[in-house]
């Protein structure tokens, strides 16, 4: 019959710790122009990222004084997604809108 050790089941869950790694994160952002409008960046960060009308109305404020500002970090994937999103409604709109992505 085995034997609980509990030595063996340390070494067995520090050794799996060890080997997990995060998978890398990735801010999404949007760059400041002259010709998009307010209203546009306030809808696109309800719509793709997620923000309640008051969030994205700051975020977009920010971008608007700063140049640049994130929307959200997330993974390779998601974030791709959401920056070809916002160039294609920007297209559609046409907006000149710049929304980049950027390895945490
Ligand atoms: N600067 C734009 C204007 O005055 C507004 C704007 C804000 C554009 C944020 C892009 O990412 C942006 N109409």
């Amino acid at each position: 019959m085995s034997q609980y050790d509990p030595k063996v089941e340390e070494s067995v869950g520090s050794e799996t710790e060890q080997e997990v790694e995060e998978p890398p994160m990735y801010k999404v952002m949007l760059l400041n122009d002259d010709y998009t409008t307010m209203e546009f960046v306030v809808e696109v960060l309800v719509y793709v990222f997620k923000k309640s009308p008051e969030e994205a109305m700051r975020i977009m404020l920010n971008v608007h004084r700063i140049g640049v500002g994130v929307c959200g970090i997330y993974s390779y994937e998601v974030a791709e997604t959401k920056v070809n999103t916002v160039d294609n409604l920007a297209r559609e709109n046409g907006f000149p809108l710049k929304c980049i992505m950027e390895r945490e």
